[in-house]
């Protein structure tokens, strides 16, 4: 036991996460076979690029005799990709169903992500080890990683290193990219009769892994209760100073699920949703007019406060702004060392102005220099815009300055403009997982080891009905390759694992849609406050409003 814990770290580490109800007797469950999946789209190529892990049937499980094996089973996991809370939970899952399956069954952590798993660092996962990480946030109990795990030779230094500890399943905790890096592996070991599985779980507070199988992905519900309790004080503040304009840029990467879940939840004046400014085709300027009029009408009312929420991945749904991103990638992808070695900026914006069309060309010289650096960064591995890492907030707040000073020489403003910037992601990625995601991470987990016990691989763990009680929640596998379609990476199409965006015509967009006109100009502020551990159910337990809006309730 570590020697300075809080109270509350104390009373969590003690906290005994509910399991679906086929899961309680153990992992050694019964399995049924549903219908056979196909990708979602990209049919021909999928089944082409993975032969032996396409085309294989939906998994349920239901309660089994409670009976071990014979055969104790050894099993490698690795968390992947962005923090998110929960993570510990579910590696505390993993090992108490492998325990429930055999009590000599071990389990071993590969460090730092993909990489610890080809470099062979690893650290046995003992209850000891593991009691002062239960229901704990971060991934510090093993780290994590952004390494692209997808060369053979990648994967053959990763089967000599599980061999040598008698690994016969890995388990990879991770998003869209890291599960699309589990399915390569996963087909890989299976066309070479290797004698290991692949399993993976679905990680990401962005939340835009789900589909019919994967309800949410892990982490969501903390993050976004973290984020909505933040913004609900700045909302407070703005309510009781009055002076400010707060704009929030939240986490979330491409899709707006993130700042969608923290509109519903407190209220903002403004929440922008990418994909709906993508689908209006929306530019710019139509996005600070937007801003500018609520500005306007609450100054007009006397209020000269707000907030504003904005999706991190604005930037690259703005339809100039995607054409200027895709030409970036292809650019970067190609010219990368000639980029690098420019001795300064101005030269870097030459050079790329050099290579653009003409329309990007016009886009990118209209935009501050420490934008245009933005926009040029890194990649990650995957090949994605770091998107965290452009102050869309900050151009946003400059620009609906200018349009406001024009206004006021127009007379159509007679206001106070003075703001505000924030950025929210990282302060939540960490959180102590809320009631919700310590159990259905610890439910993922547990659910992992008996997709390992059936034999399968290629599968993601699905635990379903989440807006039930633990105890109905449904355990079962998808397999990965039915959430696969082609995208565009590093230049070229890559099978990988669909990212799902806000639906414009599902129930939650809808919400936010019809109440939006009157936030803008009222302050119609909620406050939710912090995550609660412990009271009531309908306080504690209870996930969030975009589950409960997909279903029905
Ligand atoms: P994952 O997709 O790996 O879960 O990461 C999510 C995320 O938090 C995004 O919201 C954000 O854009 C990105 O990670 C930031 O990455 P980094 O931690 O490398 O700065």
């Amino acid at each position: 036991m570590k020697c300075c814990i809080s109270p509350i770290q104390k009373a969590r580490l003690a906290y005994a996460p509910k399991l679906p109800s086929a899961l309680r007797s153990g992992a050694n469950v019964v399995c049924k076979e549903g219908k056979k999946m196909k990708p979602f789209a990209d049919e021909k190529k999928i089944k082409e690029r993975f032969p032996n892990t396409s085309n294989m049937p939906l998994l349920q499980f239901s309660a089994g005799s409670g009976a071990t094996l014979k055969k104790p089973v050894n099993v490698g996991v690795i968390l992947s990709g962005g923090q998110a809370p929960g993570g510990h939970n579910v590696i505390a899952g993993l090992f108490d169903g492998l325990k429930s399956l055999h009590s000599k069954s071990k389990l071993y952590g590969f460090k730092g992500g993909p990489s610890g798993l080809v470099d062979n660092k690893f650290v046995e996962i003992t209850a000891g080890f593991l009691a002062d990480f239960r229901n704990t946030g971060g991934f510090d109990m093993i780290g994590s990683g952004r390494t692209k795990l997808e060369t053979p030779e990648q994967f053959d230094k990763a089967e000599i290193n599980c061999k040598a500890l008698g690994i016969t399943a890995l388990v990879i905790i991770g998003g869209d990219d890291s599960n699309t890096n589990a399915c390569l592996l996963a087909e890989y070991y299976k066309a070479k009769n290797a004698g290991i599985l692949v399993v993976g779980c679905p990680k990401t507070i962005d939340g835009d892994l789900k589909n019919e199988f994967i309800e949410t992905s892990f982490g969501f519900d903390t993050a976004t209760k973290v984020y909505s309790e933040l913004i609900g004080n700045i909302e407070r503040d703005a309510n009781s100073a009055k002076k400010y304009w707060h704009f929030i840029k939240l986490m979330g990467r491409s899709a707006s699920h993130i700042a969608l879940e923290c509109g519903l939840r407190t209220q903002a004046n403004i929440t922008l949703i990418s994909e709906e400014v993508e689908a209006k085709k929306q530019n710019l300027d139509e996005i600070v007019t937007i801003i500018a009029d609520s500005v306007a009408r609450r100054a007009a009312n006397g209020e000269n406060f707000g907030v504003a929420l904005i999706p991190e991945g604005l930037i690259e749904f703005i339809p100039d702004f995607k054409v200027l991103i895709a030409e970036l990638n292809d650019l970067l992808a190609k010219d990368a060392d000639a980029y690098a070695a420019l001795p300064s900026n101005e030269k870097k914006a030459e050079f790329i102005l050099g290579k653009l069309s003409k329309k990007s060309a016009a886009v990118f010289a209209s935009l501050p220099m420490e934008i245009k650096m933005q926009l040029t960064m890194d990649r990650d591995p995957h090949g994605n815009v770091q998107v965290s890492r452009i102050e869309t907030e900050k151009l946003l707040v400059e620009l609906v300055k200018n349009k406001l000073a024009d206004w006021k020489k127009a007379g159509k403003f007679g206001g106070k403009f003075s703001t505000q910037t924030h950025f929210f992601g990282y302060e939540g990625r960490c959180s102590m997982p809320s009631n919700f995601d310590a159990d259905y991470c610890y439910s993922l987990g547990f659910n992992a080891a008996a997709i390992i016990r059936t034999g399968k691989t290629g599968y993601m763990s699905s635990v379903r009905n989440l807006t039930a009680p633990a105890e109905k929640w449904i355990a079962g596998a998808i397999p990965l390759t039915a959430m696969m379609n082609m995208e565009r990476r590093h230049g070229e199409d890559k099978p990988v694992i669909r990212k799902a965006l806000v639906e414009l015509d599902g129930a939650p967009f809808r919400k936010l849609s019809s109440k939006r006109a009157k936030w803008a100009v009222e302050t119609s502020y909620v406050y939710p406050g912090p995550i609660q551990f412990f009271g009531p159910s309908e306080v504690a337990d209870i996930t969030t409003i975009t589950l409960a809006l997909e279903k029905g309730k």
